[in-house]
């Protein structure tokens, strides 16, 4: 095999965001972006020279050419062997699947997640560690730390690796195995859901459901799963081709992005159950006829009826939140007396908790939610949790969480999301609330009475690490909150996300609308942070 030694110089702006390094598709384009990054990671890894290398991605416009980069650079390194995707496809929690399964030594996933594809639009990669999960903090900053001393790279040189072709082949020393994407994970789903249950329920002659993949990753998984193994009716996965700029949408299961399906299980036609994935298939969401299910909601049901599940039927032994995720989860495990941690933004928050068997079952707001099963969000694990939950309880999505409310009282829960503002005009908004933190605490803020106002501050329980500035938090005395961060994962700009969330214990108030019950708590957020006087809104661009 001939290889080639090139000179290199850093790029400054390698740091990995929330998840992995996201950036525009050009800006990945030029000349040695990719291969120092991907160097880094090799040599900040030392466990994958003569180890196993799961690769695969999303299918986002530049997979091809970034999997073929990535195989000869592997090559060079002396990695053993690449388990890849057939056509360098992977969703998310398959490659996190892969990882665990066939225990490699990390892997790469070539993804910017719900961010739209295409030439001008964005391109990501992530490592994940053997455990199947992204790496720790640890992790990317040293592979950081080595994007910005690197002087060279190694390449493998020769004829493109044939990915479309199942089976193994060779690159020098090392060996490519081409896998079928779906088989893995399929078994896997297989494993923890009561498939007949659920087949029976598509049979039933009762049961009609839209699963839109957005022409995102999960198209020919959700097909596989849902179509030709459970017998749910041909035409229940929607935009199920994978495109590689997603059909010119926004890939994110939100009730904007995802109007397609919101409009599907509304009025008299309605659809019974509906969900969306987004580009890289670890999001989802859940909708019942007329009826959202907040990401925040779904986490707790799935919590308080995992009983109900084969594979949890042992029982859970505790749950985790993302910060801004609102404290539903919290009231249901109080009530079971599990653990409940609460984590900062970002999956790899969860993975020292579910390695050291802490928790079983974890989510976000951000429309996130999975298991011990794997170390990724998993977006058709939970639309299988749905629906083996809706095959054993017979009840329609809507009957679920409003029993579920009255049961433990409703988090009444809203995002506001401000994108493409300007960078510095945010930085210096969440400084402004930062410098007033101090004075808020027992004072009053409209109806409301501040308990405490912090810059999060995270402290894992397993390994001890602390990470800093997650997030400001303002918790009023009836448990309501007010949550400011700043959004990792884009690439133009910053958005700035608010989370609001009011605790409602009354059934007799549980049917109120969302935006109206939230009004005067938005009002607060708005002021408080000088949203329109610093960034030019006076509306969110985004409101889920
Ligand atoms: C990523 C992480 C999630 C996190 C989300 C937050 O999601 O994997 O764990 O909740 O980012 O995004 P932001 O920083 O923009 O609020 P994904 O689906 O983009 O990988």
């Amino acid at each position: 095999m001939e290889m080639s030694t090139v000179n290199t110089q850093p790029f400054s702006d390698q740091r990995p965001g929330t998840s992995g390094l996201r950036k525009k598709v050009k800006v990945f384009q030029q000349p040695h972006y990719l291969e120092n990054f991907v160097q880094s990671i090799f040599d900040t890894q030392q466990d994958l020279k003569g180890g196993i290398l799961a690769l695969g991605g999303d299918g986002r416009y530049y997979n091809r050419e970034a999997s073929q980069i990535i195989i000869r650079m592997a090559a060079a390194h002396g990695i053993s062997k690449v388990i890849v995707g057939q056509g360098g496809l992977l969703s998310t929690p398959a490659a996190s699947c892969v990882i665990r399964k066939y225990k490699t030594d990390g892997g790469i996933i070539l993804s910017a997640s719900h961010n739209p594809g295409g030439p001008d639009e964005d391109f990501g990669i992530k490592f994940n560690t053997p455990n199947g999960g992204p790496a720790p903090e640890g992790v990317t900053e040293a592979i950081y730390a080595a994007t910005k001393a690197i002087s060279e790279y190694r390449i493998a040189n020769g004829e493109e690796i044939d990915l479309d072709s199942i089976g193994t082949q060779t690159l020098g020393e090392m060996s490519i195995e081409v896998i079928d994407p779906v088989t893995d994970y399929a078994e896997l789903m297989q494993e923890i859901f009561d498939f007949k249950r659920i087949h029976q329920l598509f049979n039933s002659g009762m049961f009609v459901m839209r699963f839109d993949a957005m022409h995102a990753i999960t198209g020919p998984y959700a097909k596989r799963i849902l179509e030709e193994t459970l017998g749910a009716a041909p035409g229940t996965v929607i935009n199920g081709k994978p495109k590689e700029d997603f059909g010119g949408g926004h890939p994110d299961p939100n009730l904007v992005h995802a109007n397609e399906i919101v409009v599907l299980s509304s009025g008299l036609d309605a659809v019974d159950f509906a969900a969306a994935s987004d580009g890289d298939g670890d999001r989802n969401m859940v909708l019942g006829r007329d009826f959202f299910v907040t990401p925040s909601d779904s986490l707790a049901v799935m919590a308080a009826n995992a009983h109900l599940i084969k594979g949890y039927s042992d029982g859970i032994c505790g749950v985790a939140r993302s910060m801004p995720t609102s404290q539903a989860a919290d009231r249901v495990a109080e009530s079971l007396g599990l653990e409940c941690y609460e984590t900062p933004t970002g999956w790899k928050f969860f993975g020292n908790l579910l390695d050291a068997k802490r928790i079983t079952l974890c989510g976000e707001e951000s429309f996130g939610s999975g298991s011990d099963h794997i170390r990724e969000k998993d977006g058709l694990w939970a639309v299988l949790f749905w629906l083996n939950l809706l095959a054993v309880r017979q009840e329609p999505v809507d009957k679920i969480i409003k029993d579920h409310w009255r049961q433990f009282g409703r988090n009444f829960y809203t995002r506001y999301d401000y994108e493409g503002i300007d960078k510095t005009a945010a930085e210096a908004l969440m400084q402004h609330l930062r410098d007033h933190l101090t004075d808020l605490p027992g004072n009053p803020l409209g109806d409301y009475s501040v308990d405490y106002a912090d810059d999060f501050t995270y402290t894992d329980p397993v390994d001890g690490s602390v990470s800093k500035n997650q997030g400001i938090r303002i918790g009023f005395s009836d448990g309501s909150r007010i949550v400011y961060r700043l959004s990792g994962t884009g690439t133009e700009g910053a958005t700035l996300r608010v989370y609001l969330e009011a605790y409602e214990p009354d059934p007799a108030n549980h049917d109120k609308e969302t935006q109206a019950v939230m009004q005067p708590l938005v009002a607060i957020a708005k002021s408080l942070a000088e949203i329109e006087s610093r960034t030019g809104r006076s509306e969110p661009t985004v409101i889920t």
